[in-house]
């Protein structure tokens, strides 16, 4: 059993400009998967055409059916009482070939429709551009390794400002680049399931950044002025902690930390990869017998286009791993996960969750938290994602998944009122029970249950959502806060 420490909580209340919110994602929530004319996606074609990978088959075709269903979805969010929305745009129901020639018009009016639902009830959108649902036909020209994707991602993000820029201040341009390049192009553990360890995920991440700036870039120059919103990115990161103090654990959990920060933030905000995951995969590319490094390289005019191209960084945090040294790295494996030459694992003491890669671990997050202040130079941090699932089909005293938000928050606070973060927001993951990927329905992290046997899709509430909404009402933790 565990207690929730409440002595341990921090009492002090959140700042009055502190954004409190909810996230979901296209594929995961919306359904309609074909309907009024939204095209195809590489989701859309691994549930359908296999191999099938997916938890008893399940699929994201109706899921918790908020196509339909959006006015019901914003009725729960006025109801917590969020300040904000995290949702995002399905690029093949806007455009069906994924190409801007074509505009589905039924797709433009669904956002605007949402949008509009949301203004009306004082809730302010965020709006994710790619939540890992792209388009088939761009995907069966490589998808994120085809150079031509900037430009493919460019016209789509324009598209995007224009129709609902006006409404929409807040925008975020990918969400995760380690699930999506890592996991989709490199140990193929998610769509497009592209096995390609140690090159391909690297010619992702390149594209995806370049693909970045060329929407902030395209805002910056015909949008800012007139919308005055942000353009963002969401970065998945872990918490790595060295398991010992020994200098080569220290190291080896910091290079962790590089491989993350220093392969997808420090592009945007310093215009390359940081010194130590460029001279790492340059260093074993060299061994292996490479001519060049397997991590492509910025050229100079690539650098000087991404410097400053990142208004807010966007984390989604969850959980946090111990990380050694490995003794004898091998010098012939290639990959993300092996060129850091880093082991982790998680401890045994950490409560355990649905999700094996998630542990409780809320000191993790206070940690991070400083760790990106002291790196880039106190950037601006919105938490996007964070929460905690279980697996069971309904469980609506959901008390742990309490105790996580709780403690979560908790150290976030403490991040921003002892180490001075400047953390101007945090995103609950998820508004409701939702398609959670190759696990289907099976890993829940709602703050509402969906049943997905009724063609309802029947909401309801958890009492975790009870108690996020009395956090953002008091806006603080405790019974008694501190001003
Ligand atoms: C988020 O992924 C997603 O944005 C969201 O769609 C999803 O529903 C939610 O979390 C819950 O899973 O490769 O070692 O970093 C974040 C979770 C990030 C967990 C990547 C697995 C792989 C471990 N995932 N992570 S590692």
């Amino acid at each position: 059993t565990f207690t929730t420490a409440d002595d341990a909580v921090n009492t002090k209340a959140f700042p009055k400009d502190f954004k409190f919110g909810v996230a979901t994602a296209s594929y995961q929530i919306e359904g309609g998967w074909n309907e009024d004319g939204k095209g195809e996606n590489i989701w859309d074609h691994l549930v359908h055409n296999g191999p099938f990978i997916i938890k008893h088959n399940d699929t994201g075709d109706i899921a918790c059916d908020s196509y339909h269903k959006y006015k019901e979805d914003v009725r729960m969010l006025k109801d917590l009482g969020v300040n904000h929305y995290r949702f995002s745009i399905s690029w093949s129901r806007l455009l069906p070939t994924g190409f801007a020639n074509k505009v589905n018009p039924a797709g433009v009016q669904y956002y605007k429709s949402l949008i509009k639902e949301l203004k009306a009830n004082g809730i302010e959108p965020f709006v994710t551009l790619y939540h890992w649902d792209m388009p088939q036909p761009i995907q069966e020209l490589g998808g994120f390794l085809n150079d031509n994707f900037v430009d493919w991602f460019g016209d789509y993000a324009e598209l995007c400002f224009k129709h609902f820029g006006d409404e929409v201040s807040n925008w975020l341009t990918f969400n995760e680049p380690i699930s999506t390049c890592q996991q989709g192009y490199g140990n193929a553990v998610k769509a497009p399931l592209i096995h390609s360890p140690g090159i391909g995920e690297y010619i992702c991440g390149k594209n995806m950044m370049l693909a970045h700036a060329r929407a902030w870039h395209i805002y910056n120059d015909k949008f800012r002025s007139k919308q005055k919103g942000s353009v963002g990115f969401v970065v998945d990161s872990l918490w790595y902690e060295p398991s010992s103090n020994k200098t080569e654990d220290v190291h080896a959990a910091e290079m962790k930390r590089q491989f993350v920060w220093g392969l997808y933030i420090n592009p945007l905000i310093n215009g390359d990869h940081s010194t130590m995951v460029k001279e790492q995969i340059a260093r074993r590319s060299k061994q292996q017998g490479f001519k060049r490094s397997r991590l492509p390289e910025f050229t100079e005019k690539e650098q000087k286009y991404l410097k400053g191209t990142l208004d807010v960084i966007g984390l989604n945090h969850y959980s946090t791993v111990l990380v050694s040294a490995q003794e004898k790295p091998d010098p012939s494996a290639m990959g993300f996960f092996v060129d850091c030459e880093a082991n982790e694992w998680k401890s045994d003491d950490w409560e355990k969750s649905g999700s094996d890669w998630l542990r409780v671990v809320p000191w993790g997050i206070r940690k991070l938290l400083k760790w990106i202040k002291d790196n880039f130079n106190n950037h601006k941090i919105i938490i996007t994602e964070n929460g905690y699932s279980d697996r069971e089909p309904k469980l609506l005293k959901d008390d742990r998944r309490i105790h996580y938000i709780k403690s979560y928050l908790s150290n976030i606070r403490d991040a921003m009122e002892k180490d001075g973060v400047n953390v101007i927001g945090y995103t609950l993951w998820s508004l409701m029970d939702n398609f959670e990927w190759t696990s289907g329905y099976t890993e829940k992290l709602g703050i509402h249950h969906v049943d997905f046997n009724s063609s309802n899709r029947t909401r309801t509430k958890k009492s975790s959502a009870e108690f996020y909404k009395k956090v953002i009402a008091t806006r603080c933790l405790a019974e008694k806060c501190t001003a």
